[in-house]
Formats: C-alpha cells, sequence, structure tokens
C-alpha cells in the first residue's frame, strides 16, 4: 500500500456506511451487508489494494474495462486538462465541440472504413437503447415501420436498462420487470453445453441456423436486427465455433436484417484486434462500444452506424428525435483520445494479438490442457475461460458447477487473485498492457485456486 492510500477511515465504518444506503449491482444485499464489501482504494497497473492492505491481480480488468490498467497519469491530465478548458457543453443547442470532433476522427481512423457515424451514451446499457430505437428508425425511413422486432440470445448480455435487459438473455433479469414487446431470442452458440455428439463446427451450423428458422417463423418484413456479442462475455465467455459468425451473416444479408455487434466487451484490443468482429471475421452494420472505450477511467459509451445506415439517417431522416444530456461529453471524449491514443502509439493492441496474446493461450494450454478439473480452455488474445468439467471426454458438467466455480473465485480472493465465476466457467480478461511476468502471475494464481478447488471436491 503507497502512503497516499492509508486508510482515512476504518474498514468497518466504510462497510457501515455503504451497508445503510448503497444497493449493490446483482447481490444479495442482506447477505453482502452480513459479509461486509472488500473497501478497494487504489490501483497500479494490474494491481488493487484493498483498505486493509491486501494486495490483489486483478484478472478481470476491473469488469472487462480497464484495458491500460489501472493509475495512468495520462488520462488524468486528460480529465484535468478538460475540466479546466471546457468541463461541459451540449449536443442540442446547434453546438459541438473540439474533444468530441477529435475524438470521432481518431475513433473511425482506428474503425474499418464501412463506418461512419457515432451516436455517443454514457454506458453500454445506453448504446443498446440507442440501438434499438436507430434500426427501428431506420427501417421507419425506409418505409418498412414493421420491420422492428429484434432477435437477441438467451444468456446473451446487453446491458441493465430496460431495453437493455430484454434483449439480453438472461431469464433472471426478464424475471424481475424486464421484458419489452417486439424482441425475440434463439439459443446462444455453447458447444461444451450441448448434449449431442455433432462436431463444433457442424454445432455452430446449427446453432447459427435457428436464426433462419426464427427469421422464417416471424417473417423477414417483420424483423429488424440480430444482436448478439461477437463472443459471449456475461454468459460465460463462450465462443462460437468458427463456422457460426459466416453462417449468421449469410443468413441477415438473405433477408435484409441489420445485423448488430455488441462491441461493449470485445472492443479495444481484447482478441488482439481492435475489434472482435474483426477476430471473427464479419461485418456488422452496428457496433455497441463502451467499458474499453475510456478503459473505464469514465463513463462513455456509444452506437457505432455503418455509412449505409448513416446515409439514411442523415440524408432521408429529419429530425433524429433522441439526445443524452451527456452523449459526447468533453471530459469523456478527452479521456478517450487519451486512451485510444495510448493502444495505439503504445502498441499495445498489436502486442497482444502477437506476443501477450498468444503467450497467455500458451501458458493455459499447457498448465490447464490435462487438468483433471478443466474440460475445455477458449479464448484468444487477452480474455479466457476455463470450462470445468466432471468428465471431459463426455462433456459431462457438474450438477454443482455454479458453486465450484464460485467456490474457485473466492479462493482466487483469498490468494489474492480476482477472476470470475459463471455458471460452470471461471474467465479471465487481464488489462491489455499485461507484460508476460504479469501473465505468468496470473496462470500460477489461477493454478493454485484452480487446485485448490479440485483438491476439496477430491478430483486431485
Ligand atoms: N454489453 C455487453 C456485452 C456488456 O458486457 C453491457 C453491454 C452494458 O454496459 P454498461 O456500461 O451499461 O454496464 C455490458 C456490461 C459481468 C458483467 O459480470 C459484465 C457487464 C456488466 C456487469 C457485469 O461479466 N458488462
Amino acid at each position: 500500500m503507497t502512503t497516499d492510500n492509508k486508510p482515512q477511515r476504518e474498514t468497518r465504518d466504510y462497510q457501515a456506511g455503504d451497508a445503510a444506503h448503497h444497493i449493490h449491482a446483482f447481490l444479495d444485499q442482506k447477505a453482502l451487508n452480513a459479509e461486509g464489501p472488500r473497501v478497494i482504494v487504489g490501483g497500479e497497473r494490474l494491481h488493487l489494494w484493498d483498505n486493509d492492505g491486501h494486495r490483489y491481480l486483478d484478472g478481470m480488468s476491473g469488469l472487462w474495462c480497464t484495458n491500460l490498467g489501472y493509475g495512468r497519469k495520462d488520462l488524468a491530465a486528460a480529465a484535468t486538462r478538460q475540466l479546466e478548458q471546457l468541463p461541459y457543453y451540449n449536443m442540442f443547442f446547434h453546438t459541438t465541440h473540439p474533444a468530441v470532433v477529435e475524438l470521432s476522427e481518431l475513433l473511425f481512423s482506428l474503425l474499418p472504413r464501412h463506418y461512419s457515424h457515432a451516436i455517443y451514451t454514457n454506458s453500454g446499457s445506453e448504446a443498446n437503447e440507442v440501438l434499438i430505437r436507430t434500426v427501428r428508425r431506420y427501417w421507419q425511413i425506409l418505409g418498412k415501420p414493421q420491420k422492428k422486432i429484434m432477435i437477441g440470445r438467451w444468456n446473451g448480455y446487453h446491458g441493465s436498462t430496460l431495453g437493455a435487459t430484454a434483449l439480453g438473455g438472461m431469464k433472471f433479469m426478464h424475471d424481475m420487470g424486464g421484458v419489452i414487446p417486439d424482441v425475440e431470442h434463439i439459443d446462444e452458440p455453447y458447444w461444451f453445453a450441448h448434449e449431442g455428439d455433432l462436431t463444433p463446427q457442424e454445432f455452430g451450423l446449427r446453432a447459427a441456423r435457428q436464426l433462419e428458422t426464427k427469421i422464417l417463423e416471424l417473417g423477414a418484413e417483420n424483423v429488424a436486427a440480430f444482436v448478439a456479442e461477437p463472443f459471449q462475455g456475461a454468459g460465460g465467455m463462450i465462443f462460437p465455433p468458427e463456422s457460426y459468425w459466416p453462417e449468421i451473416q449469410r443468413i441477415c444479408r438473405q433477408y435484409d436484417v441489420l445485423l448488430c455487434a455488441d462491441e461493449v466487451i470485445g472492443g479495444f484490443g481484447r482478441t488482439g484486434e481492435w475489434f472482435a468482429h474483426q477476430h471473427f471475421d464479419f461485418q456488422p452494420d452496428t457496433l455497441s462500444i463502451a467499458k474499453g472505450l475510456t478503459s473505464g477511467y469514465i463513463p462513455m459509451g456509444g452506437l457505432i452506424l455503418s455509412r449505409r445506415m448513416a446515409e439514411v439517417l442523415v440524408e432521408q431522416g429529419g429530425v433524429f428525435a433522441h439526445g443524452l444530456t451527456y452523449s459526447g461529453h468533453p471530459v469523456a471524449a478527452a479521456v478517450a483520445i487519451a486512451n485510444l491514443t495510448a493502444l495505439r502509439d503504445e502498441g499495445v493492441v498489436t502486442q497482444v494479438k502477437t506476443d501477450t496474446g498468444p503467450y497467455l493461450q500458451q501458458c493455459l494450454r499447457e498448465v490447464f490442457g490435462d487438468h483433471p478439473l478443466v474440460g475445455e480452455i477458449q479464448g484468444v488474445g487477452l480474455v479466457a475461460a476455463l470450462q470445468f468439467a466432471q468428465d471431459k471426454a463426455t462433456r459431462k458438467r457438474f450438477a454443482n458447477e455454479a458453486d465450484i466455480t464460485w467456490r474457485c473465485r473466492t479462493i482466487g480472493f483469498e490468494e489474492g487473485l480476482i477472476i470470475r465465476s459463471t455458471l460452470g466457467r471461471m474467465i479471465m480478461a487481464p488489462a491489455l498492457i499485461a507484460t508476460r511476468g504479469e501473465i505468468d502471475e496470473l496462470v500460477a494464481k489461477t493454478k493454485i485456486a484452480v487446485d485448490r478447488t479440485a483438491k476439496e471436491i477430491g478430483l486431485l
């Protein structure tokens, strides 16, 4: 712990204040209050420390967002400069400002050339709210107002606001008042969970063709868009088989359905490409972005539109009846510029592609390839998942897999490591600046956590 971060108040005092006033995300409040949250007070590169001086290796880049790691003075300086120059102005009164103009120029210099316009938001959820309204507006302008059904995927995650929740496929979120009309879902391409004997490639094609079946059932004239994460993040870091995305793209083109990629997690270098759809080699019509846009230092998101869509909205659309007070916020834009500049000029994304990404993937396969608890290893660049399984050969999963992975995550914390558990998988997505040494530490600590878990359930 550094002196800058010496405790100002007792941990239990912070915990009491938190319990008294704060509803946390996706947690049982009562249980959390009884346990008392860890109070995180500082961070540097991949490490965090809490109010009691415990250090953690953050294997999750915060919540998939601190792509440049913690403690970047250049991002802080960019925010300070902009706060002093122009802390706020809006985009409504026939106005703009240099920060947002320069951000757009930089962003579109990094994106494939067939994208041309952005609608800025504060978060990924808002990006997906805007997505729903924008694709429906697009079809209205083209004289097809009935083309408004959005198709998402079960277990996909697109955010926590109403439209984004409905678009996502988390049933427990739908159950908490999270549905809207004209949203449908197909299955996720989760080969390991598939109980038949299809190869991954056969399974990928079959999973993709569910989209065709759904479109035909609903009538292509009623379907606006298909929305999915290039690889599924919160739903378990699920990588589709190679056959999946080309077939999805074929289907969307054939039935004139917009293909919308949620790049909130996959964007800004995670896979070693600037955007995850580039890794999977397909061409979406829209991209939802957030998180890595600012490395999480300040909230910002957006919806990226293809030139074809933007031309319709701009040339034929008249008034676009949407706007957020903080769209293109100058301070967020200034931080995003500093972040993207660093990712580009320090060669961070290139390094993930050519060095640290392959290194992490190779280390994980060497260390866990024959591990008795691990049935499958998926990932590319600096994102990976370990699928826990009772029997790798038959892909038999544990009946209580969520408990086992949760236990592994808890042991991780005890060992000074933060990795995430989903149903049957452990997920890691470290900051993109990770060195080989930091990757060694991540893999070694993960091995300790997985071994301890395996011992507890009698597998080692
Ligand atoms: N799309 C995707 C693909 C996401 O992962 C969002 C949209 C929403 O972004 P905002 O900025 O509104 O949170 C996300 C968010 C997890 C977890 O447990 C992941 C997210 C959020 C909360 C938890 O992996 N991703």
